[in-house]
């Protein structure tokens, strides 16, 4: 392979650990746990792996280690580190035992159904340290639900006598892994299942995981291009930049760039969800923003828009709960695609029909008609962007006309999402991920399973990471998926009493009205610390409470 000098340099970079990670380790176990809602479904449905202690790695004197083949999947979408934390699994395993084996699964979940693998080599790992992407083995979105596939999986991984299995992926990933690692545990088949925390969405996140990976380098790399797009539009002082960000649910990639760059507009959906605000009321925010800043002759400014909006205005939100309902019975299953929306707007009630009508045809089409294969809509489709931008233009006409606003009105349009999935890894998820994948080994030799492998205290320096394991079953509650009650990870939203949303209400008026734009640059990873290292402003505000 190619490659550039930066990518020369940065293979040579050896990621920190915690110190109790850098010798032998001892697992402290703390006290039995519970789910975090609807115990005594959850307990029913884990027999063999509820109510596990947390775990906390300690310097002390390991065991000898025999030979261990451990498994490794990348599930959904790409976030920068993961291939650090494969080979933190490699050199992990590899420290046990130098004749340890590391087999990737294929292209996702489906490698482990289908029998698709490669061995991991010492030659290949080397190929990847430090390098962003997924492209090590590839990713996938199968869901690893059914008794079938686990059936299938048992086989391959008997047949390569792999031990332990590390997923690696976000909420709903680590939901199955929970579910394959009880199913596993009940059949005594002698696999371990453990999850490593991913998704550049920051929504898989609580008491015990500070973060997912891949959160840092993503919002650095938005806010990188967000900086670049704000000193144009202050240069040329002409156009109003729409910008919707990644993140299909949770909207703190947006409120990360927002702390990073100080827009002039930030839409925070759980806001605009807890306020009860329509799509025109959004609108209007927006709208009246606008036209303030003209008021002082600034035509100009920027609006960062979570992907994920949509589905958090309470009208549309209840339509798609309807939608979800009436498109998971068989009889809809049925329905052609052609007729599926006629078979919708026959279905729904009269409320849901009135917003569904109310909106731009390709938005309902996307509403109604795709879902991803955990039955969610995908938002990242939807040109939130544009539909907002449109509306803004045609209220600020209205306003002209009442004479509440004198100014010009020019928009462009961006989408970043795909841009910071697979960017290299920031030194903070270089080290985080590593650091995560070698931990999840120290897991798996101390017999766990139903894990997920965890760093905390991650602002303070490395050395002073605490490393460990929290059972998975203590992160569930039971929701509604695909029209059923579903034992699942309770996804982490943005916190409106949260220190990071503070801190940015108490902000936003200023920015809004007043050009308060920061740049902050590309990533550096050589160089002063401060600006090297630093994590995110998110994980800071929220650690300094
Ligand atoms: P994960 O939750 O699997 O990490 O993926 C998140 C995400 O990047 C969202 O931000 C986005 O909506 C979605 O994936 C896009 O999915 P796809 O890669 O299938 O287009």
């Amino acid at each position: 392979m190619e490659k550039s000098a930066l990518q020369i340099a940065r293979a040579a970079y050896q990621p920190k650990l915690p110190k109790a990670l850098l010798g032998s380790v001892v697992a402290k176990e703390g006290k039995p746990t519970q789910s975090v809602g609807n115990q005594d479904d959850i307990k029913k449905l884990f027999p063999n792996t509820y109510g596990m202690p947390v775990i906390e790695f300690e310097s002390g004197e390991q065991k000898a280690v025999e030979p261990i083949n451990v498994g490794v999947i990348l599930s959904g979408g790409q976030a920068p580190g993961g291939h650090n934390v494969i080979s933190g699994i490699f050199d992990g395993i590899k420290s046990l035992n130098p004749n340890s084996k590391l087999y990737g699964f294929i292209l996702g979940p489906g490698g482990l159904v289908d029998h698709k693998y490669m061995e991991l080599t010492s030659e290949i790992i080397d190929e990847y340290r430090n390098t962003g992407g997924f492209d090590i083995i590839g990713s996938g979105r199968t869901k690893l639900e059914e008794e079938w596939q686990f059936e299938k999986g048992i086989k391959i991984l008997k047949e390569l006598n792999i031990k332990a299995l590390v997923i690696i992926g976000g909420d709903d990933s680590n939901t199955n892994a929970c579910v394959l690692a009880e199913y596993y545990a009940a059949k005594q088949y002698g696999v371990q299942v453990i999850g490593c925390p991913k998704t550049i969405d920051g929504d898989l996140k609580n008491e015990q995981i500070e973060t997912s990976f891949g959160f840092d380098t993503a919002c650095k790399t938005y806010s990188e291009l967000i900086g670049n797009i704000q000193r144009d539009c202050n240069s040329a002082r002409k156009y109003w930049h729409f910008i919707k960000l990644m993140g299909r649910s949770a909207s703190h990639i947006a409120l990360e760039c927002a702390l990073q760059c100080q827009p002039n507009i930030c839409l925070v959906s759980e806001e605009v969800e807890a306020k009860a605000m329509s799509l025109d009321d959004v609108v209007t925010y927006i709208a009246e923003a606008v036209a303030l800043r003209a008021a002082d002759g600034n035509n100009y400014g920027t609006v960062l828009i979570p992907e994920g909006l949509i589905e958090f205005i309470p009208a549309i939100k209840k339509l798609i709960a309807e939608l979800n309902d009436v498109l998971a019975t068989d009889e809809a299953k049925q329905v052609g695609r052609n007729k599926q929306l006629d078979y919708v707007r026959d279905h729904i009630s009269e409320e849901n029909l009135k917003v569904f009508n109310s909106l731009p045809t390709d938005v309902a089409s996307q509403l109604a008609l795709d879902r991803d294969p955990h039955g969610n809509v995908q938002v990242s489709l939807i040109e939130t962007e544009k539909l907002l931008s449109h509306m803004v233009a045609v209220k600020l006409e209205k306003m002209k006309k009442a004479g509440k606003y004198d100014g010009k009105f020019a928009a462009q349009h961006h989408f970043f999402g795909y841009e910071g999935r697979c960017a290299a890894p920031s030194n903070y998820d270089a080290d985080y991920c590593y650091s995560l994948g070698f931990n999840a080994t120290r897991l798996i030799a101390n017999g766990k399973t139903g894990y997920m492998s965890i760093i905390k205290n991650t602002t303070a320096p490395a050395a002073e990471w605490i490393a460990g394991g929290v059972p998975i079953t203590m992160m569930m509650n039971m929701e509604k998926r695909n029209g059923k009650m579903k034992p699942v990870i309770r996804k982490a939203l943005v916190e409106l009493d949260g220190a990071p949303f503070k801190f940015f209400a108490s902000k936003r008026e200023n920015w809004a009205r007043y050009t308060s734009y920061v740049y902050p640059g590309p990533i550096q990873y050589f160089g002063p610390t401060e600006v090297c290292d630093q994590s995110t402003i998110t994980l800071q505000l929220e650690q300094a409470k």
